[in-house]
């Protein structure tokens, strides 16, 4: 289907939607310059998730890692939103009741002006003390020192964000399933859709009668399942879904 029919009857839809999540992935920070993870330029063709994302990878090497997360960090704070991120932020007030989940770690979207951010992966400007659990606000790049240390009690810190093998945190992984649960429509944007339980949300939100709205240049498991499916950036389309949105509620 042409994504020009598509719009016209997702419009239909989202002129009586109530209830809208949008479930964010690194694709839509890609427009900024931030990588992706996976596909041709993505992170994991450089790098192995193996050595630099698992807690084991930590314990071996806090250096290795602190220094692919200080290098990461100097690259993300040059960068600005994108259209898509400002998009979003805007839905955050057009639909009565809109939420935002977002697998990404890179605080673009708080950056657009988005002010509720369900962060499923954690934070790359939030660290946290390995003994104590201490959550602390850090924005220095390059870090003082690799790796940091506790500035309370000395010990290793690490960055608040999550990696393969461990837990979402319970309270944003409780609420994101049930935002899903609950929703009419979920857009579902940039993400690969293959890292779990993110990828379970929109299916969730399916099961429960919710269309589900996928913003992506290529296709992933989740195409399968969506109801309407838009090939492109997300910093074209979800404009193009905007100014339409726009016009029907100016009439
Ligand atoms: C554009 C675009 C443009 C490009 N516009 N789009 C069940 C079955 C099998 C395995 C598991 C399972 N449950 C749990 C697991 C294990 C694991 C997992 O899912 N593994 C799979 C890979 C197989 N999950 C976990 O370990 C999770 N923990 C967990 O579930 O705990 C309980 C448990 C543990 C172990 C066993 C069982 C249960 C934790 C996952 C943590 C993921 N962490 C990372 C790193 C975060 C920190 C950091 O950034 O440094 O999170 S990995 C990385 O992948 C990052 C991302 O958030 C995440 C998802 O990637 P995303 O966002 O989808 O990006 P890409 O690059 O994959 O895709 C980008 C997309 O954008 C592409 O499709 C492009 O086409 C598109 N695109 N330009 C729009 N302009």
């Amino acid at each position: 289907m042409e994504n020009k029919d598509n719009l016209n009857s997702l419009i239909e839809i989202l002129k009586g939607a109530e209830r809208v999540v949008i479930l964010t992935g690194a694709g839509i920070s890609a427009e900024s310059g931030v990588p992706t993870f996976r596909g041709q330029d993505g992170l994991w063709k450089t790098y192995r998730a193996e050595d630099l994302a698992t807690p084991t990878a930590f314990s071996h090497n806090p250096q290795l890692v602190w220094e692919w997360y200080d290098w990461r960090r100097g690259l993300i704070c040059s960068k600005e939103p994108n259209s898509g991120h400002k998009v979003i932020a805007r839905w955050e007030k057009f639909f009565p009741s809109f939420h935002l989940i977002t697998q990404n770690i890179d605080g673009l979207h708080q950056k657009a002006g988005s002010k509720k951010v369900f962060e499923l992966h954690g934070n790359i400007w939030k660290i946290r003390c390995t003994e104590e659990d201490t959550v602390m606000e850090n924005h220095d790049t390059p870090l003082r020192e690799i790796p940091p240390k506790c500035p309370e009690c000395g010990a290793l810190l690490r960055p608040h964000v999550v990696w393969f093998g461990e837990s979402l945190e319970s309270s944003v992984l409780h609420n994101a399933f049930y935002l899903s649960a609950n929703c009419q429509v979920i857009f579902v944007v940039g993400t690969s859709a293959v890292v779990q339980p993110a990828a379970s949300l929109p299916l969730t939100a399916a099961e429960a009668g919710a269309k589900i709205v996928e913003v992506n240049p290529t296709s992933t498991p989740l195409t399968a399942y969506a109801n309407f499916s838009f090939r492109g950036g997300a910093g074209e389309i979800l404009p193009l879904i905007d100014e339409k949105l726009r016009l029907i509620s100016s009439d």
